[in-house]
């Protein structure tokens, strides 16, 4: 489905917090775009969740009744029955595994609706499920609100059930309708995911859809949610596989920006329709950039399933993946500025799965074991060009190391309290004010030579990167190339937990 992705125009409503987009002009030299996209910062919204840094997706419905990954919308309502449906175990499961926000698949390709709309008959209503009086939606959302959970939803554009799928205007009205009743009937919601397919009706028809006027609509009803995948707010990482790139700029050319002047001179939100590729290994490099016509604070998120499909099926019990591969995968995603979104999909009694459950629990442990104690803690940190060395071992964004003058070059020295066995280094840079940093390595003092243990381009949100266990007292990062002056909120350097 991704690869309609990048065929698909996009909208970005960009006045609000006009601070996260910018036009290039053609006189623009390379450095003046540099700085440029230095200066590109997130909108409250997009910081808000770029720190939550771990989230999930609920993947239920119609599909997993019928052991399918994709329903062709013909299915009878009465197959959705569920025995034990507890969302605040949902929910529960996913919040002791550090997960800050989930996003139910309200509606899924099938059509068939998790929530009781009154513009269809193919939903929850028509179900056995507590006699068609039951709300998945609102299970969740309460739940999530409940125990202080950041709430989503997944609303599929292609609709192989409705009837006016196939006729633009008729199943616009119909899908801002079922939008409406999300919006407004279950409190607080923070993210609205939409995917890209845009299948063909039986008929042969596609309808083409009204990005702006849903984006329109989400930011009156809902204006704190991050609008994801075919949105404004949220770019898909380019993989479903769990793996970020290991350059990853949360700033990224936006292209054909038709009313980009508008945009930066009005205070009114309007959108305009971008299209670009979004799976290539940079995406806004210094090189990317040179030829941007605009450029946008656009950050990346991570989907991948915990099992091989989206939706819950018992012959995939055995596949779900193991602690080691979902640290794998936090390093890879977490850890190379992206945040995570893991599906873990209910099953049909209606609950995370034991199978599921056991790994994600693991798996958390072993996060929370490694991440216990910043061995930089209690450190000598010096750099002679540094303001604020202190702040690098506490970690906030209101108190960060950044260098004097103009330098976009450091060596950040640091003799620990005593020698220490380390093996992952975690790097954050205060992007309430920009990403900056682009080159840096990290070094240590074998005792007679300085010797490199990681190396790496961007750092962004969150970095974490591995190497095999040192010994040291005296290490140093060497920030090589910067697009401003760089900055950093941490510095921390850890031990991974491994169970022995
Ligand atoms: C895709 C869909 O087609 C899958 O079924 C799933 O929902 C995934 C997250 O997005 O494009």
């Amino acid at each position: 489905m991704k690869n309609l992705l990048s065929i698909i125009a996009i909208g970005f409503c960009s006045t609000a917090y006009a601070q996260n987009y910018t036009a290039i002009s053609p006189r623009d030299s390379k450095q003046e775009i540099v700085n440029k996209a230095a200066h590109i910062t997130p909108s409250p919204r997009q910081l808000r969740w770029q720190q939550l840094e771990f989230t999930a997706f609920f993947h239920f419905g119609m599909n997993t009744f019928t052991n399918q990954e994709w329903g062709n919308g013909k299915e009878d309502p009465k197959l959705f029955n569920p025995t034990q449906l507890n969302a605040s175990q949902w929910v529960r499961t996913s919040k002791q595994a550090g997960i800050k926000q989930v996003i139910i698949t309200a509606k899924h390709h099938d059509g068939f609706c998790l929530w009781p709309s009154k513009y269809t008959e193919h939903s929850v209503k028509n179900s056995p499920w507590k006699n068609g009086q039951g709300d998945v939606v609102k299970e969740v959302a309460e739940a999530c609100h409940a125990q202080g959970v950041g709430f989503g939803i997944y609303l599929s554009p292609w609709d192989r059930n409705n009837p006016d799928y196939g006729d633009t205007e008729k199943y616009n009205a119909y899908f801002m309708n079922q939008l409406t009743e999300l919006l407004s009937n279950y409190g607080r919601v923070d993210e609205v995911w939409f995917d890209g397919a845009n299948g063909e009706s039986p008929n042969g028809k596609k309808p083409v859809y009204h990005f702006e006027e849903w984006y329109s609509l989400i930011r009156k009803l809902q204006p704190g949610a991050v609008i994801a995948i075919m949105g404004p707010d949220v770019r898909w990482v380019g993989t479903e596989s769990g793996y970020g790139r290991l350059s990853e700029w949360s700033v990224v050319p936006i292209d054909k920006q038709a009313n980009a002047s508008t945009a930066q001179n009005s205070q009114k939100d309007i959108a305009f329709a971008p299209k670009g590729d979004m799976t290539g290994d940079d995406l806004g490099s210094r090189d990317k950039i040179g030829n941007a016509q605009a450029l946008a604070w656009y950050p990346a998120e991570t989907d991948v399933s915990i099992r091989p499909g989206w939706f819950y099926h018992e012959a995939e019990d055995d596949k779900v993946k193991s602690p080691e591969k979902l640290l794998d995968i936090y390093y890879s995603s977490v850890g190379r500025n992206s945040v995570l979104l893991l599906n873990i999909p209910p099953d049909k009694r209606g609950l995370i799965n034991e199978h599921d459950q056991k790994n994600i629990l693991e798996w958390k442990n072993i996060i929370n074991r490694t991440f216990k104690n910043n061995l930089v803690k209690g450190a000598r940190i010096s750099s002679e060009n540094g303001i604020n060395t202190a702040a690098l071992a506490k970690g906030s964004l209101d108190n960060y190391w950044t260098t004097k003058g103009r330098d976009t070059s450091s060596v950040i020295q640091i003799t620990l309290s005593k020698p220490q066995t380390f093996d992952v280094l975690c790097l954050k840079e205060n992007i309430t004010i920009g990403q900056r940093i682009e080159k840096f390595s990290f070094e240590y003092f074998n005792g007679t030579n300085w010797e490199q243990a990681a190396e790496g381009t961007t750092v962004g949100a969150k970095r974490l990167i591995r190497f095999n266990a040192i010994t040291a007292q005296k290490v140093r990062l060497k920030i090589l190339a910067s697009r401003l002056n760089p900055t950093l909120t941490t510095l921390g350097l850890y031990k991974q937990f491994t169970g022995n």
